[in-house]
């Protein structure tokens, strides 16, 4: 308390100093007692102050557009050295704007026709790295195809497309290395595909068999692989991004030479946990990247419900986290973006947060019927003039890089080889009932127990409800 009373005292000795200069205080000991006799609340000493501001002058009450470098204009040179930093005052009463002039700009390196933009500045790909990056793309259009008319046939339960957004799924893996720790929402496969899980493994998935690495437990699409530092699927938005930071927070303090990333759409930065994992990132420097796919819509939720700031990249700078706004179709400036924002999170230690805009073209699940909620035109635009495929693939040709006769080739094999895993997933056997059990507790406690006992008792009474192939 004495070490508090202190301290208010210096400020307010600061503060006496700089209030000095507008001659407006009576520099009285008996002012200065009073101030400390009301610790409690030291505005209340201000009650006149406004008469006062008005008459030195107070231009417009109201918020004004303006940018960054007019945001402090008509500033005093008095600084003072508040907790936190120092900071001037102005004689001005100037709200700050709740939207800027102009929206946060967004980066982009290849124009529809897949060439690039005069001027932009990017990462070099390899050959060999682009071609990668396509057919992971091209792939991942497959599978989507193959796996939503499985579901369709009622031979999966639940698929998600990331029809539109296959380019922030490979371009971003594609510059990450395997060490980096991948915490996905749940419209990201593309990078564990980049990382080498097989087609066989996502279909094990999808088809809930004893080789799925979950065991059968989770809906299709909640992938997640050990091997490929790619933490399992969890659909309760944003909840893998404060345990991303987590985790990067443990890499920092091993001194490992990686970082975490964390995919998310808008939806999720309207949960609780985003803004508590980035505000955590800040404060302890650790090296995340928050890739934030800004597709428009959370299911039916435009994002002019979500929020009314422009778009999530200003609120990395409102959290102290470096940011950057890309176009989330454009293969090359994701991987440019992603690629500095990794060497600047490790090398700086610091977190970057990383706005992709898209547009989500395929409903938000097979639960959706989005022409419902939104017109017909605009998906069919996005899915023709913005396809990030398209573009993508327009720019390895350009470089002499591709052909139609690679292409046709590339998507029947792709095809063969999905088919062919699907077949053998749907022959696996299931998981036993018992494992629905097991993996939380060393010993099952009694509720378990119980409910174990409850649907065994269940299946027996009615089995015409349940699945023949699962093995007790
Ligand atoms: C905590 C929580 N609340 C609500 C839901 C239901 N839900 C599932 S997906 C979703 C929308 C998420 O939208 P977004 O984060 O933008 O991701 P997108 O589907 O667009 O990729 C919602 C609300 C959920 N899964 N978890
Ligand atoms: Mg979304």
């Amino acid at each position: 308390m004495a070490l508090w009373m202190r301290k208010s005292l210096k400020t307010f000795n600061n503060f006496k100093c700089i209030m000095g200069s507008f001659a407006m205080i009576n520099q009285t000991s008996s002012w200065s007692s009073s101030f400390i006799q009301n610790l409690r609340n030291p505005y209340s000493h201000f009650g006149n102050l406004p008469t006062l501001f008005y008459s030195s002058g107070v231009e417009s009450t109201t918020a004004q557009n303006q940018s960054d470098s007019s945001f402090n204009s008509g500033c005093s040179q008095q600084v003072m050295d508040f907790p936190g930093g120092k900071v001037r005052f102005s004689p001005e009463m100037k709200f700050i704007s709740e939207s800027p002039e102009e929206r946060v700009h967004c980066y982009q390196v290849l124009d529809e026709n897949g060439k690039p933009i005069t001027g932009s500045n990017y990462i070099q790909v390899s050959e060999e790295v682009a071609l990668k990056m396509y057919s992971n793309m091209a792939t991942l259009q497959i599978m989507d195809t193959i796996f939503y008319e499985a579901q369709r046939q009622g031979r999966i339960s639940f698929y998600a497309t990331t029809i539109g957004e296959e380019a922030i799924n490979i371009a971003s893996a594609a510059a990450l290395t395997t060490d980096d720790l991948v915490f996905p929402q749940y419209r990201e496969p593309g990078v564990l595909l980049w990382r080498g899980f097989t087609m066989q493994e996502f279909a094990n998935q999808c088809f809930s068999n004893k080789a799925d690495y979950g065991k059968g437990r989770q809906m299709p699409i909640h992938y997640g692989s050990n091997k490929h530092n790619y933490f399992t699927v969890a659909s309760t938005i944003a909840t893998q991004i404060p345990h991303a930071v987590g985790a990067a927070y443990s890499l920092k303090m091993d001194k490992i030479d990686a970082c975490a990333v964390t995919y998310f759409g808008d939806g999720g930065t309207s949960e609780g946990d985003f803004h508590a994992a980035i505000n955590f990132a800040a404060v302890r420097e650790v090296p995340v990247i928050f890739i934030c796919r800004n597709n428009g819509w959370a299911i039916s939720t435009p994002t002019s419900d979500q929020f009314r700031s422009d778009g999530v990249v200003v609120r990395g700078q409102a959290y102290g986290v470096r940011s950057i706004r890309v176009d989330g179709n454009d293969g090359l400036a994701l991987y440019s973006a992603v690629h500095a924002a990794r060497n600047m999170a490790i090398n700086e230690h610091r977190p970057i947060l990383i706005e992709a805009l898209t547009y989500r073209v395929g409903h938000h699940s097979t639960s959706d019927d989005s022409t419902k909620y939104r017109p017909v035109d605009e998906i069919e635009w996005w899915k023709l003039a913005r396809d990030p495929v398209t573009r993508f693939r327009k720019w390895i040709e350009n470089n002499g890089w591709w052909n139609g006769e690679r292409e046709t080739q590339l998507r029947n094999s792709v095809k063969e080889e999905l088919l062919h895993a699907i077949q053998v997933a749907e022959k696996v056997e299931k998981p036993p009932v018992a494992d629905i059990f097991t993996d939380v507790y060393d010993v099952p406690p009694s509720n378990l127990r119980v409910q174990e006992k409850l649907l065994r008792e269940t299946i027996e009474r009615h089995p015409q409800d349940y699945p023949s192939d699962v093995p007790k």
